[in-house]
């Protein structure tokens, strides 16, 4: 929008200001506080996408931040509309993703009043963010958007949450005769200066409204590791004999990089451990990456680059690095860099500029890549002896379904545009070692939270990023039943996903310790339920799968289902087994 608009209302401010950032779609659930910003932003032409739940919002806002590397919007209704998304909102701030969450909040003079849906809203959102916008005046609605854009991207990204009463979003006409109807006609001195206060505020809240210029976009400028932390960490990797490189989310966050990053590792040559959004930066099949035997491999490396990974319960809190070996942590917080233990080198910045820049300075230098052929060859032998091993268990003979020969079976069919979304516990814990992400960004979870119920949201936030590319959500039946409600979202948009439920009837990867420490099942099993025919019921496509010789013409058939713009939910009927047998959820 150039130059100088007419502002009719602060909801067309708020939209403006969005446009400006390159938002294309808000995620919502609608409320009479938000109104004005949807409308405005519909009219604009930004895509409104409403959910069943306003955590969906969020989740949703969170996967297209995480996929495009653009904060992600949700906006939801003041109260009970931003209490559902606290759990979605800690979700994002542990992802490090930055989403924009704009929330209403009731009229100004009523604060604290007992307006409808009026409680103190900082601090239920505060902690959870990395700035709680709470805007006054009309004027400062846009600079307000274009600040959330700037704080969310900024250093270590994040939520950031912009309050916004709904006073504030109508016309000025409109809100003067509406306080004026409140403030009555009445004569005695209370009135009079009831209406004194109110004129006053309602000056103040719009002084200064008048037609603005959109203000210029700046770009948020990602912090670089220093020169000497680089040189240090390129030294470290020529003299190891055994490196280890493990890439985590927070190397992607400059989502547009993944190409130059991929490259980059690539053209580094250290055998490489991809974690959460990392997953797929080389794509399905890499000479240099690994899958299994994690724990195995950071015991034996002399020289190991945590890149946007911190020494959390992932790595049992750095014990999986072994006391010796050179630990170089590349990472945007410098409390992650440190956490639990303290690296040789820290290279605090963003981690997949760091890893570019490295292997720039390596292929300047003219350094031949040292390439560690042996110690590859032995981290290789160890993936693939357990690779025969799951062969081993894909097997293994039962009435029903094997999970691993049915993510086999996904791995086969799922197309090269393929996203897969994961939400649930063993399954999806399975699903991560069967299903090869094929590409840069092709797979979401939830990242350090471990929130079950972010399947529906992720997958609708990743089929509006990608609209080209299939979506497939690998769920445990547990997982599912937060999301569910949303294949009436994914019906009424067109999204089309495939959906496919893990059904072992039950919280398995619960119930798997508690009945071996406490001998008790209690509150871990589920019924065979017939999550097929809900899916029927909002008007997707639902398939039933009780053995393993259905499932490969039901995927064949979810497929081109999906491909015909239908979304399809495939429950399948799983057997016990033992793979993920030993692995603790605590
Ligand atoms: C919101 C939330 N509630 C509870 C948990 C605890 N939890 C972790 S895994 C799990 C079981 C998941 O069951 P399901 O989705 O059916 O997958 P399964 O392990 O059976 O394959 C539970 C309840 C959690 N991580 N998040
Ligand atoms: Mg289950």
């Amino acid at each position: 929008m150039p130059g100088t608009t007419h502002l009719r209302n602060g909801g067309d401010r708020i939209a403006l200001a969005l446009l400006a950032h390159g938002v294309r779609c808000i995620f919502t659930l609608c409320g009479g506080h938000i109104s004005p910003i949807l409308a405005a932003s519909r009219a604009l032409g930004i895509r409104i996408v409403d959910v069943r739940d306003e955590a969906t919002a969020v989740f949703a806002a969170d996967a297209t931040a995480r996929l495009s590397g653009i904060p992600g919007v949700a906006a939801v209704t003041a109260g009970p509309g931003i209490t559902n998304t606290i759990t979605a909102l800690k979700n994002a701030q542990l992802a490090q993703s930055p989403v924009i969450l704009i929330g209403g909040a009731a009229p100004t003079a009523l604060q604290g009043r007992g307006a409808l849906q009026d409680i103190d809203q900082r601090p239920l959102v505060a902690p959870h963010v990395k700035l709680f916008c709470k805007v006054q005046r009309v004027r400062d609605l846009g600079p307000a958007v274009h600040e959330a854009f700037a704080v969310a991207s900024a250093g270590v990204p994040g939520p950031v949450f912009i309050e916004c009463p709904v006073d504030l979003l109508y016309d000025e006409a409109s809100i003067r005769q509406w306080y004026a109807e409140a403030a009555g006609k009445g004569t005695s001195i209370a009135d009079r200066l009831l209406r004194l206060y109110l004129n006053r505020h309602v000056r103040k809240m719009f002084e200064r409204s008048g037609d603005e210029a959109a203000p210029p976009v700046q770009p948020v400028v990602p912090q670089r590791a220093a020169r000497a932390r680089l040189q240090a960490a390129l030294g470290a990797l020529s003299r190891a004999e055994r490196p280890l490189l493990v890439i985590g989310s927070q190397a992607l966050v400059m989502a547009p990089e993944a190409a130059r990053l991929s490259a980059a590792v690539t053209g580094l040559g250290i055998p490489v451990y991809l974690s959460g959004m990392a997953r797929g930066l080389l794509g399905r099949d890499h000479p240099l990456q690994l899958r299994h035997q994690r724990r195995n491999a950071l015991r034996e490396a002399d020289c190991v680059l945590l890149a946007g990974v911190p020494c959390d319960f992932r790595l049992d809190y750095g014990k999986h690095v072994r006391r010796n070996a050179t630990l170089i942590a590349a990472n945007r917080s410098a409390r992650d860099a440190r956490l639990n233990r303290r690296p040789d080198i820290a290279a605090i910045g963003d981690a997949g500029l760091f890893l570019q820049a490295l292997a720039e300075a390596r292929a300047t230098a003219g350094a031949a890549s040292p390439r560690w052929p042996a110690w590859l060859a032995q981290l290789r032998a160890r993936d693939i002896e357990r690779e025969t091993e799951i062969d081993a268990q894909a097997q293994a003979p039962g009435d029903r379904v094997n999970p691993i020969a049915l993510l086999r079976a996904v791995e086969q069919v799922a197309g090269n545009d393929a996203l897969f979304v994961a939400d649930g516990g063993d399954f999806v814990a399975t699903a991560s070692y069967v299903l090869h992400p094929r590409a840069p960004l092709s797979w979401l979870d939830p990242g350090a939270f471990g929130t079950l119920g972010v399947g529906a949201g992720f997958a609708l936030g990743a089929a509006l990023a990608r609209p080209a590319g299939e979506v497939w959500i690998v769920f445990g039946d547990g997982a599912s039943g937060y999301g569910l409600v949303e294949f009436d979202t994914f019906v009424r948009h067109g999204i089309t996903v495939i959906a496919i439920v893990g059904n072992d009837a039950g919280w398995t990867q619960i119930a798997r310790e508690q009945v071996k420490m406490l001998h008790d099942d209690v509150a871990t099993v589920l019924a065979r339920t017939a999550y097929d025919e809900v899916a029927a019921g909002f008007g997707a496509e639902g398939i039933l799968v009780r053995t393993q010789a259905e499932v490969p013409a039901a995927l064949a058939r979810a497929r081109d289902l999906a491909r015909c713009g239908r979304p399809v939910l495939v429950n399948v009927w799983l057997d016990k087994t033992e793979f993920r047998e030993g692995s603790l959820s605590m």
